[in-house]
């Protein structure tokens, strides 16, 4: 596993690329002559297609949205496929089935996914589906709306053929019971290599696609949504820019709208790093209760340069493409 100083070498290397192509220029809406002779006499080289996800459950999520990227598929049929794997998967005790319940004991579920045309689907507070990324990209494909959530959720899920499973595992159950004992409502920093997936990826023919799917905070309040389906917190898709999706204490990523700002300091010239890390800089400036929570944006833009940034140290990612297959760790504010 390459180390922290390794991995930031290499993104600051991508942001001098990214600079050097043009985007820059075009996002500031004037033309550089020196600019627009480089991004005319270079031709950069795309690295696509490429998939990149918040820890380490990633790797084996990465795998399967692999096989659509390789075989010519499309960026979201990708991480469609690549984000139902830890979904599926008991060991993931903060995705789908497995997943930790709430307080009242019930296993509530978030997702959305986001296409290359601007098209997403979300679904929240959803129960008994095992894989609610797929009813959120149905209400992408189906449906006039957006997002469904709770009972309407879950009818709409019927309606188009999944069927209610427990979601509630033993072990998950053991726990739940345990934490009754005291109900106190701790968040746990860093559930290090268990948490919330959030994927994007650049396909061969150069579109992107996110997706993000969680059980959310363990003991949440019933009813408690989070980040990961909201639209611009916990996961944006901008063709034109980059994408960006969020993991760890989805209130913050909502009070600062966090990947849509991670987005938009891409389309301003920052390399995937750099706009990580000003989304993170946002975050503690504006909420005086950053350092109690982790909070880790991962972004990946549309020359395939990717990129991290968290506020407490333990955030991984993988990543994989032509050139790498492996975890990298995020760098940490503090
Ligand atoms: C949430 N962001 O529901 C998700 C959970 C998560 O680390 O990523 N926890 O707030």
């Amino acid at each position: 596993m390459s180390s922290k100083r390794e991995f930031l070498k290499f993104s600051l290397a991508g942001a001098a690329t990214f600079s050097a192509s043009g985007l820059f220029t075009e996002a500031l809406g004037k033309s550089h002559p020196s600019e627009i002779t480089a991004h005319h006499t270079e031709k950069k080289t795309i690295n696509k297609p490429i998939v990149v996800s918040t820890w380490q459950h990633g790797i084996a999520a990465n795998k399967a949205a692999w096989q659509v990227l390789t075989t010519d598929g499309k960026a979201i049929d990708a991480v469609e496929k690549g984000v139902r794997v830890p979904e599926a998967d008991p060991e993931v005790r903060t995705v789908g089935y497995g997943g930790y319940p709430d307080r009242e004991g019930k296993v509530t579920l978030d997702a959305c996914i986001m296409d290359e045309n601007q098209n997403c689907g979300s679904v929240a507070f959803l129960q008994h589906i095992k894989h609610p990324i797929s009813v959120a990209r149905l209400v992408m494909d189906k449906t006039p709306h957006v997002m469904l959530v709770g009972e309407g959720a879950l009818k709409f899920a019927k309606e188009q053929g999944f069927k209610e499973e427990n979601l509630l595992t033993k072990k998950s159950e053991q726990d739940w019971r345990q934490w009754l004992v005291k109900s106190k409502y701790e968040p746990v920093i860093n559930i290090e290599n268990h948490d919330t997936i959030g994927m994007l990826a650049l396909d061969k023919h150069g579109d992107l696609s996110g997706a993000c799917t969680t059980s959310g905070a363990a003991f949440k309040m019933h009813g408690r949504v989070g980040d990961s389906p909201i639209i611009g917190a916990g996961l944006y898709v901008d063709n034109e820019v980059g994408a960006a999706t969020a993991t760890g204490m989805g209130e913050l990523m909502i009070k600062t709208v966090g990947c849509h700002l991670v987005v938009e300091m891409m389309r301003q010239g920052m390399s995937p790093t750099q706009a990580c890390q000003a989304a993170v800089e946002r975050i503690a400036k504006k909420l005086g209760d950053y350092k109690d929570f982790q909070v880790g944006f991962l972004a990946l833009n549309k020359s395939g340069e990717y990129g991290s940034f968290c506020i407490q140290s333990g955030f991984d990612y993988a990543v994989t493409s032509n050139k790498t297959n492996q975890l990298f760790n995020a760098a940490s504010l503090l």
